[in-house]
């Protein structure tokens, strides 16, 4: 049995009687009220679902089981030489709960690359897509042109007891997270890069390194940026679109790969992981119209105003939780101010961290003007020659898969039921409130 699985086995039952003492003593205890606003404005800070692996401080931003990003960057495990915390120690810790050690990282790291596998069918599959399919779409058919591996399904179907079923599901979940890194850089060779697929590397690569590898990028920074990203985008607690779809697919037991996939659907979408792709293209796009040359204050405030007024949002900027600088920013920030301090596009993202939250501030309508993590992502991709825009988003995708699969084992281990929120009518609405 490996490592990870033993240690995430032993804390099961511990904690099943934790949340059944929880739920026999105060199981009608109220946590949240909904009002009006919050039922017709996206469910905004109702408290009505319980996930464990991280949560998201509207001030101090994410912590991962309790660990903020200073915190993680500074006690996971790293490579040897590397001063990044490894992305499968975080997956150790989200699961477990615990920090874990140098080795016990290692031996994910391991099992992970012996679990490594595209079948050719998945190939198949995506080859099949109009060559302008977005490359979201592409990873996303990819993940689910996969569920014939799913494990869970099979051993739903033989009968398997529901107590059981988080063993077939960290099953699942394991051969996944050892198989997206593929399917994402099959999406990236076969896109941009004339379908010359480089070849998993050496079994002593890392995760991140041998995503990195795969892609084609073999500068040891470009790794050391890749393990930092696949880090600080893998969770965001419960709410956010990606990690619910995951969640409420899950809930149908639908196996990880049907979940995974309707995530990154939702991940897609322009307001959440797309802003990314977003984000750099407007700063080009400023670039360009200023005949490349770095802009001055005032000049950036006309752009960064013209979109505005152009009803257009800003992308990179505002969250629909927090309400300051996003960690994940200045974790990303500080990569680059110790890479590429003297990059044009580090100075561009400076100068926006500048002019942006005023502007914003005195629009009125943001309720957060600071920056969030796409703000800076695409940046520090750029400098290492990844100028393919819309993969931005599948680096967000493989990342998520982390947090929101730990998540989905948990979901299995607590038997969690269906979830089933109630919906009502505007005439409805209309009788609680007394209007004819
Ligand atoms: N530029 C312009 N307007 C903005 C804005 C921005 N960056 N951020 C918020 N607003 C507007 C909203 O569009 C909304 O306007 P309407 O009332 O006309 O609909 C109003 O301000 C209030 O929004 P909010 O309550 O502050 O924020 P929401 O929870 O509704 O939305 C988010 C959050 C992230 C979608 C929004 O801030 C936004 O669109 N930002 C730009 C896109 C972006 O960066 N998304 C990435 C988020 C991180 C991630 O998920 O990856």
């Amino acid at each position: 049995m490996s490592s990870l699985l033993a240690a995430f086995e032993a804390k099961i039952q511990p904690f099943r009687d934790e949340v059944n003492r929880i739920l026999k003593d105060h199981g009608e205890t109220k946590i949240s009220d909904v009002t009006i606003s919050q039922a017709y404005g996206g469910m905004r800070s109702v408290k009505c679902m319980v996930t464990e692996t991280s949560a998201l401080d509207p001030m101090e931003g994410i912590r991962f089981r309790g660990y903020t990003i200073p915190e993680v960057r500074e006690r996971l495990p790293k490579a040897k030489g590397s001063s990044e915390p490894l992305p499968e120690g975080l997956l150790w810790l989200l699961l477990t709960g615990d920090m874990p050690t140098a080795e016990q990282v290692r031996g994910v790291t391991a099992e992970l690359r012996r679990r490594e596998h595209m079948p050719e069918y998945v190939k198949k599959a995506i080859d099949a897509l109009p060559a302008e399919a977005h490359a979201m779409t592409q990873f996303s058919v990819g993940i689910l042109a996969m569920q014939r591996e799913s494990v869970m399904e099979k051993r739903y179907r033989d009968g398997i007891p529901k107590n059981e079923l988080w063993r077939p599901m960290f099953e699942d979940v394991m051969n996944l997270l050892a198989s997206v890194p593929h399917i994402a850089a099959y999406v990236y060779r076969k896109n941009y890069k004339g379908g010359q697929h480089v070849p998993p590397g050496p079994k002593e690569m890392d995760w991140a390194e041998n995503f990195a590898h795969m892609l084609g990028y073999d500068q040891p920074e470009f790794a050391e940026l890749m393990r930092l990203y696949m880090v600080l985008h893998s969770d965001h607690e419960g709410g956010n679109v990606s990690a619910h779809a995951i969640h409420l697919v899950g809930s149908a037991l639908s196996d990880a790969y049907y979940s995974l996939s309707a995530g990154m659907n939702g991940l897609a979408g322009p307001l959440h992981g797309l802003a990314n792709q977003e984000v750099i293209r407007w700063i080009l796009d400023v670039q360009q119209e200023l005949g490349g040359r770095r802009p001055t204050k005032d000049e950036l405030a006309k752009f960064v105003n013209d979109t505005l007024t152009s009803g257009r949002v800003v992308p990179g900027f505002g969250h629909a939780v927090l309400r300051r600088t996003d960690p994940r920013y200045t974790a990303l920030r500080e990569f680059g101010l110790r890479h590429m301090p003297d990059d044009d596009l580090m100075y561009f993202t400076g100068l926006l961290f500048d002019v942006v939250p005023p502007i914003l501030e005195k629009h009125g309508k943001a309720k957060n003007p600071w920056p969030n993590v796409d703000a800076h992502s695409g940046v520090l991709l750029v400098h290492y020659g990844m100028r393919e825009f819309d993969f931005y988003t599948v680096l967000f995708g493989v990342s998520r898969a982390i947090g929101t699969l730990a998540s989905l084992c948990w979901d299995r281990a607590l038997n969690l039921p269906l979830e089933r929120p109630k919906s009502v009518t505007t005439e409805w609405i209309k009788q609680q409130v007394q209007i004819k």
